[in-house]
C-alpha cells in the first residue's frame, strides 16, 4: 500500500466528498480511469488518487509529468452546480481549495494564473483539469482533476520543466507527508463546494477572483492561429478573459481558445 488509505478515509467520513476512494497504484490518467468508473455507476463524491501516472494529460493533448511517490494525481466526482456554466462552478471550486489549502501549509502566498495554473514563486505548482461527463443515471458531472507537485526536488524534474514548475518542498525545504496534503485538500474542497450549492455561483466566482493575479497584467495570448498582446481587464464569471489590445480594443477569449498565456510585464 503506498498510501496510508485508513488515515485518509477516517478523515473524510460522512462527508460529501471521499466518501468513496480509490487508490491505485499506477494509472494512465486518473482522468481517464475515472471516465470508465462513472460508466460502471460512480457517482458525485467520489475520488480517485494515484501514486504514478504514465500518462497524465493537462489541456490540449498537453501532457502532465506524475513521477511516482512525490506528487498528487487525484480526480474528484462532482455533480455540476447549475446549468451551462456548472463545468465553470467546478472549476473555480477546485483551484480555490487548492489555493486555500497551499496558503494553509506554506507561508508564501500561491496565486492563480488564468485560467487554471495555479503558480508559487511564480512557477507552476498544479495544474486542474475539469472535464464534464454524463452517465446512464447522471446528466451534469465533472471530472476535476487535480495534479500537485509536493516532494519533489529540482532534480526530480525533467529539464524542459525545471523552469518553470516548483513544488511544496521546493518552496519550503521540508518534506510534506502526501495523506497531510490530501486530506487538508479534500476538506477545503468540501467547504468550497457546499458554500458555491448555498451561496452561487457568483460567490465563489468573486472568492476565485481575488485569487487571480492575471487581471491587470500585460500578457501575450497564444491561441492556434495566432497570438496577440494586451492587458488584461477582466475575467468574467463564464471563464472568458476581457483584454484591451495594443489598439485599444476590447477582445474576449474563452480557455477553450488559448494554447498558452505568456505574462510577460506586471
Ligand atoms: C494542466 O494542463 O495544467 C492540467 C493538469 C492536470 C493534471 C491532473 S493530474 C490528475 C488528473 N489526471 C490527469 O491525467 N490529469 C489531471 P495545461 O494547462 O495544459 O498544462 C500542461 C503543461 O504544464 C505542460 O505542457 C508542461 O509545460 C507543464 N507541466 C507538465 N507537468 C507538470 C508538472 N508536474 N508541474 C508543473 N508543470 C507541469
Amino acid at each position: 500500500m503506498v498510501f496510508n488509505e485508513e488515515m485518509i478515509r477516517d478523515s473524510l467520513r460522512e462527508r460529501l466528498i471521499g466518501g468513496d476512494i480509490f487508490f491505485l497504484e499506477t494509472v494512465d490518467s486518473t482522468n481517464t480511469y475515472t471516465q470508465e468508473l462513472i460508466r460502471k455507476g460512480a457517482g458525485g463524491g467520489s475520488v480517485i488518487i494515484a501514486d504514478h501516472q504514465s500518462k497524465g494529460k493537462g489541456r490540449f493533448g498537453r501532457s502532465w509529468f506524475s513521477p511516482a511517490g512525490t506528487g498528487l494525481w487525484m480526480s474528484v466526482i462532482l455533480k455540476g452546480i447549475g446549468n451551462e456554466t456548472s463545468a465553470n462552478t467546478v472549476n473555480y471550486v477546485c483551484i480555490l481549495s487548492v489555493v486555500e489549502a497551499i496558503n494553509d501549509l506554506i507561508s508564501i502566498k500561491s496565486e492563480i494564473k488564468w485560467p487554471n495554473d495555479i503558480l508559487l514563486n511564480k512557477k507552476k505548482i498544479c495544474g486542474v483539469l475539469s472535464e464534464m461527463v454524463s452517465s446512464e443515471n447522471e446528466k451534469n458531472l465533472v471530472i476535476a482533476g487535480i495534479g500537485l507537485n509536493i516532494n519533489q526536488t529540482l532534480d526530480d524534474f525533467p529539464a524542459e520543466l525545471r523552469e518553470i514548475a516548483t513544488s511544496l518542498r521546493i518552496i519550503s525545504g521540508s518534506e510534506y507527508v502526501r495523506e497531510e496534503v490530501i486530506i487538508k485538500i479534500l476538506k477545503s474542497l468540501e467547504k468550497n463546494y457546499r458554500l458555491a450549492i448555498d451561496e452561487g455561483t457568483d460567490f465563489i466566482f468573486k472568492k476565485w477572483l481575488k485569487q487571480c493575479t492575471t487581471v491587470g497584467k500585460k500578457v501575450r495570448v497564444v491561441t492556434s492561429e495566432r497570438h496577440f498582446d494586451g492587458i488584461a481587464e477582466a475575467v468574467k464569471p463564464d471563464g472568458r478573459l476581457v483584454l484591451r489590445d495594443e489598439k485599444n480594443e476590447i477582445k474576449e477569449v474563452t480557455p477553450i481558445d488559448i494554447i498558452q498565456i505568456i505574462e510577460y510585464i506586471s
